[in-house]
């Protein structure tokens, strides 16, 4: 007996484009109660970070449900050029695959080839998890997958953007993210990390533009509640913010900070 409606974990690419702001909670832990947390406070999807987070196949799997109790797409960002383990990960219900470092067309075509069925890609078919969490039968999902399933490339790095265009363009990449922390150590030759550099912030406004030409999204990721305020004004569809231990520390800090700024409440010492 079917106990509940399948769970939305399909994230399609036009969720991100009728208006507002998408927030995605990125996550380097592996616990599935984080993931559930972090879901649940309000973001309306995750990213298991698999390239410098904690995420493995195994982590991947029990996250992937966890945000799917709190209704939330989970995205995986791969190691970089790890693109069966897109694969997998979209099998086991992952809503969408973040590639790092993507430099050129020739890249964008790799992780496309892995991660999108024939006619746009060459997936290979295997996804009991993801057929079983979007309620969809054999062909449905095969029919339905490379629309539910979002392929974005991350741009962040001096030839990427040179290269952003045709990257843009490629089909099958339903999207882009800038890894603003990596631009800045590429842009300035490993001078500094600097999300507000000039030559980052000029990057943004070239990788918009790129996306707009090409009709697809593009997202960004932020490093404090600060620059996510700074993208949405700069008008960013989806901006990814994190990581969880971030946020950890920082309600950490808060917590033993309102220890000493809270008002008595007249609890008597006794005696
Ligand atoms: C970057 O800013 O370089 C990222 O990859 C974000 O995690
Ligand atoms: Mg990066």
């Amino acid at each position: 007996m079917r106990t509940s409606e399948p769970r939305p974990a399909a994230f399609p690419a036009a969720a991100l484009e009728f208006g507002g702001t998408h927030f995605n909670g990125w996550l380097s832990l592996t616990s599935p109660l984080v993931v559930e947390a972090v879901a649940r406070a309000g973001f309306a999807s995750v990213t298991l970070d698999a390239q410098h987070g904690f995420a493995t196949f195994d982590s991947i799997v029990e996250g992937v449900a966890a945000a799917a109790l709190a209704d939330a797409p989970a995205l995986v960002r791969l190691p970089a050029g790890d693109y069966a383990l897109g694969a997998r990960s979209l099998d086991v219900g992952a809503a969408g695959l973040i590639a790092p470092m993507i430099e050129a067309a020739a890249d964008a075509r790799a992780f496309v080839d892995a991660v999108k069925f024939p006619p746009v890609g060459r997936r290979s078919w295997g996804p009991s998890r993801a057929m079983t969490l979007l309620g969809l039968d054999r062909d449905d999902y095969l029919a339905s997958a490379n629309e539910l399933t979002l392929a974005l490339a991350m741009i962040e790095t001096e030839r990427g953007l040179a290269n952003v265009d045709e990257i843009a363009r490629t089909e099958g990449v339903d999207g882009l993210l800038i890894g603003p922390n990596d631009l800045s150590v590429s842009l300035t030759r490993g001078a500094t990390i600097d999300v507000g550099h000039p030559k980052v912030v000029e990057a943004l406004g070239q990788v918009l533009a790129a996306g707009r030409s090409a009709g697809k999204p593009v997202a960004v990721f932020a490093n404090s509640p600060a620059m996510a305020s700074d993208y949405v004004r700069r008008g960013f569809p989806m901006i990814a913010l994190g990581p969880d231990l971030a946020f950890l520390s920082a309600g950490a800090e808060r917590a033993l900070s309102d220890v000493f700024d809270a008002p008595a409440i007249g609890v008597s010492a006794g005696g």
